[in-house]
């Protein structure tokens, strides 16, 4: 049997038409912007597969059907709404202390001074209703990472609906039936790569951790303005793909980032040329983990930000002394950390919002899009909080890593040198826990119960290319009904780690625990199975969560029938 390749990129209509593993990797140089393309085993054959799949479409549950309202009407409503506006915007922001122009979001009022969203504070059962007012020259989209949300609002076109084009308004409303940390940002190109992302935190009413003190900590990697932009790094990995991103990005090529917004959609037409800088980033050498199983990333970012601050901008996170939360969102495109508190261990209580069984870390590796929640024990001080990309290769100079201050009220911040001497702290030295090393709590597991489909899927790369997929036997037919147990089980044939995200649904790895997860790290040559409830029907994304293998093709869809 040939293995072919489901590929929906989060752009324009859809072309389906089935293609060979070969015929999809030799084609995707070619695809060019904005193409989408859906293709199954072999093409038409709907049977044999393991989990009773079906490329029959005309069954499925899409986001303009009655079950997608039913389902939101069943959830848990507080009464009580928080409304938001998110304006995307072409800002000039402050990093490094040096004025660089991105994609970015404001809040409606106020100016977009630091790259990263307003954030976003919601109960448990709230109605969440943000306006997005789209000021950009290319279409973009909100998506609501990790939330159990209804399908029509999950932000992920033309799967989930229509993105906001330019200059036009999105209204979303949705309920928020789960607590937790998560995150929302652009699922157009590579525009989450730019600073279209912030965190979204869902408070439990009932908290059961009753922290002192909580703080937000978004980890974010920044090539913008740096001579160079994410879509032309794309085209520095692939040339072939020079001019795909620029369809989704919110500007197209250009270096320093100083081109008025206006400017960008003409230059989009032109032949791109991939800027030195660009080409200069993804020459290597790369990054190898032994934690990670291999080659951690193709980017070499020259800067980290935490709240979209570098360490020479830090802005302490200053709150009651005791116990103090922090929860720590990896909004990065490409990079994951290992992240420590310098002098202190910390407890894990939450992964992707869900509660884990409580073990002590002195450091934790968190790939892109994963959140994890800790508590430390404060007293009347100051201590550094640290995050350095996973693996070694890359140079020790200033940018290489971020780190800000955890403080009780008063305490005095730490200096720019004390927090850059964090980079050695014997916590990072210290081997760090990752999925495999966590768990969920027995009020978190999911229920133990038969599969009632199982599926099977495999993470591939071309030989030649910086071209990325998923294949398998199931690729393209992945479909479930409301109600039952579905397990996936995904085999990484690359050299490369991948954190593999699923909308809409929170899963268990049942080899890890039960950790529940909606982003999970796994290593290369790995054989990983996770299990979900089918109880949000809809259309559904299955992506890597490297923002450059999803632009490269790493995506599937899972669907629901009636
Ligand atoms: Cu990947």
């Amino acid at each position: 049997m040939r293995t072919a390749v489901d590929l929906a990129r989060v752009a324009s209509g859809p072309l389906s038409r089935p293609l060979s593993r070969r015929g999809f990797l030799g084609a995707l140089g070619l695809a060019g912007a904005g193409v989408a393309l859906v293709a199954c085993s072999d093409g038409d054959s709907g049977s044999g597969s393991s989990g009773s799949g079906s490329t029959d479409t005309s069954n499925r549950i899409l986001f303009g059907d009655d079950e997608i309202t039913a389902t939101e009407n069943a959830r848990y409503h507080s009464g009580n709404t928080v409304e938001a506006t998110i304006a995307a915007v072409m800002a000039t922001f402050t990093v490094d202390g040096k004025p660089v122009m991105a994609a970015g979001y404001a809040d409606g009022t106020n100016p977009a001074t630091f790259p990263t969203g307003p954030e976003i504070r919601a109960s448990y059962g709230d109605e969440v209703k943000v306006r997005h007012v789209n000021t950009l020259d290319a279409e973009t989209v909100i998506h609501w990472h990790g939330i159990h949300i209804r399908n029509d609002m999950d932000g992920a076109p033309p799967l989930t609906g229509e993105a906001a084009a330019a200059g036009a308004t999105l209204d979303y409303d949705f309920i928020v039936d789960h607590p937790g940390t998560y995150w929302y940002h652009s699922h157009s190109g590579l525009q989450a790569d730019e600073a279209m992302l912030g965190a979204l935190i869902v408070e439990d009413p009932d908290d059961p951790y009753r922290a002192d003190a909580d703080h937000v900590i978004v980890l974010d990697d920044w090539v913008c303005g740096r001579d160079t932009m994410p879509s032309d790094i794309l085209g520095g990995l692939n040339p072939a793909l020079a001019g795909h991103a620029a369809s989704g990005s919110a500007h197209a090529h250009h270096s320093g980032g100083a081109t008025a917004s206006g400017a960008a959609a003409s230059s989009a037409a032109a032949t791109p040329q991939v800027p030195e800088a660009a080409k200069k980033l993804v020459a290597g050498p790369f990054a190898e983990s032994k934690e990670l199983g291999g080659m951690v990333q193709h980017i070499a970012y020259p800067t980290h930000l935490i709240n979209g601050r570098s360490t020479s901008d830090a802005e302490a996170l200053s709150g009651k002394s005791g116990k103090v939360r922090l929860r720590i969102i990896n909004a990065a495109g490409e990079t994951p950390y290992r992240f420590a508190v310098a002098g202190k261990t910390m407890t894990v209580i939450e992964t992707d919002g869900f509660a884990a069984s409580q073990v002590e870390a002195s450091s934790i590796i968190i790939g892109m899009a994963q959140r994890i929640d800790v508590l430390i024990d404060l007293d009347n001080e100051a201590v550094p909080f640290v995050a350095v990309p996973e693996g070694t290769g890359r140079p020790s100079q200033a940018g290489a890593f971020v780190a800000t201050t955890v403080k009780a009220d008063g305490a005095a911040d730490l200096s720019e040198s004390e927090l850059n001497s964090a980079a050695e702290a014997a916590e990072l030295k210290k081997t760090p826990l990752q999925d495999k090393d966590f768990s969920a709590a027995d009020s978190a597991k999911l229920e133990k119960k038969n599969p009632d489909r199982s599926y099977k899927l495999e993470l591939i790369q071309s030989d030649d290319a910086y071209v990325w997929g998923i294949a398998g036997e199931d690729v393209g037919k992945i479909t479930m009904k409301t109600g039952e147990r579905i397990s996936i089980e995904m085999t990484n044939s690359t050299d490369m780690w991948h954190p593999m995200h699923l909308h809409g649904h929170t899963f268990s790895v049942p080899d890890f625990g039960g950790l529940r997860r909606d982003t999970l790290i796994i290593h290369p040559k790995e054989t990983l199975t996770f299990e979900f409830d089918a109880d949000n029907p809809g259309g559904w994304m299955f992506h890597c969560h490297n923002a450059y293998h999803l632009d490269a093709g790493m995506t599937t869809n899972f669907y629901y029938e009636r």
